[in-house]
């Protein structure tokens, strides 16, 4: 039985009027946390009430999307779960055991893994899904809507710049930014700003990474350890793996990160600049994600078995490609 739903189908499903819980993925980026907030207005209009949350909390870089909200999970009578931007139950985090009370999932990940009735669009981002509602519906909505679409679609694109950019894109980009909002405000807090905790964890992953397959993979690994002696906390770590990812040469980054929480737990996360596909090495460890753009989770003892697990697929997909 599938529970593909098409575009009407999840339509109706938005509109009536419920006391409604949204879940954002973990490591919220701006394309959860825009399609999250952006799709709160919609469900307001409608009448609905609504929560957004997360297991992990923002960065406060991003208060403009999220108006400064907690985001802690707060235990309700929800009549209706939407999941936006998720693709599996692994990436609701420790909210995972919500996954089973979704009524809906909002997508545009290839590799979704439909634990719920879904909406799927393979779109550059989920943003622009949720843009798609708005135009279908045809409502009058704030300007501050029109920020979160514009911060989903610009994050997940790299302010309009990768393989994924469509002609949908950028015609909905334009549209976006006819309402009147700081477009370049947006992309300066998205991919200028950066946390004194980022520049130091940037520092860190300057130091620490290794090139392997002749310069052609970057690998970086951050533990516990480091992240304490250099004073930068999980929160500062996130976007790393774009730092080793420019270098000249890089076809494959990858960052893995020991779970402060859990230290047994290792985050990987990967970038290709090229067509490999890097979702195929995650979804081995049960992860996935985009072909250019992937994370899994890895259980280990401790870092150097770690890397020893999660490195060689990686190597092998970097070597196989250069043999083509
Ligand atoms: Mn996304």
């Amino acid at each position: 039985m599938t529970n593909r739903l098409n575009f009407e189908e999840a339509l109706e499903i938005i509109k009536p009027a419920k006391r409604t819980l949204v879940l954002c993925h973990k490591n919220p980026d701006p394309d959860t946390l825009g399609s999250a907030f952006g799709l709160k207005h919609i469900l307001e209009y409608f009448g609905s009430s609504v929560s957004v949350a997360c297991c992990d909390k923002p960065s406060p870089k991003f208060a403009f999307i999220t108006n400064g909200e907690s985001m802690e999970y707060v235990e309700g009578s929800y009549e209706r779960i939407i999941a936006v931007d998720v693709a599996s139950p692994m990436q609701l985090g420790e909210l995972s055991y919500l996954s089973d009370r979704v009524d809906l999932i909002i997508d545009h990940h290839g590799m979704n893994t439909r634990f719920a009735p879904y909406y799927e669009d393979l779109g550059a981002s989920c943003a622009e899904i949720i843009f798609s509602f708005y135009k279908e519906l045809n409502i009058s909505l704030p300007k501050h809507f029109f920020v979160c679409i514009y911060a989903g679609m610009s994050g997940d694109t790299g302010g309009f710049r990768y393989s994924n950019v469509t002609t949908r894109s950028m015609k909905y980009g334009a549209e976006v930014i006819s309402q009147g909002i700081d477009h370049a405000e947006i992309n300066r807090i998205i991919f200028e700003s950066k946390t004194l905790g980022e520049i130091k964890a940037q520092r860190l992953t300057l130091d620490k990474m290794e090139l392997l397959c002749d310069g052609s993979l970057a690998v970086i690994m951050i533990t516990n350890e480091m992240k304490k002696e250099n004073g930068i906390g999980d929160e500062d770590i996130s976007d790393i793996v774009n730092c080793i990812r420019s270098i000249e040469g890089v076809l494959v980054a990858v960052s893995i990160k020991q779970s402060s929480k859990d230290p047994q737990k290792f985050a990987i996360s990967s970038r290709a600049n090229c067509d490999i596909d890097v979702s195929q090495v995650c979804s081995a460890f049960g992860g996935g994600g985009h072909m250019r753009a992937s994370g899994a989770t890895v259980v280990s003892s401790d870092p150097v078995s770690a890397f020893s697990t999660c490195i060689p697929p990686f190597e092998k997909a970097v070597n196989e490609f250069k043999a083509r």
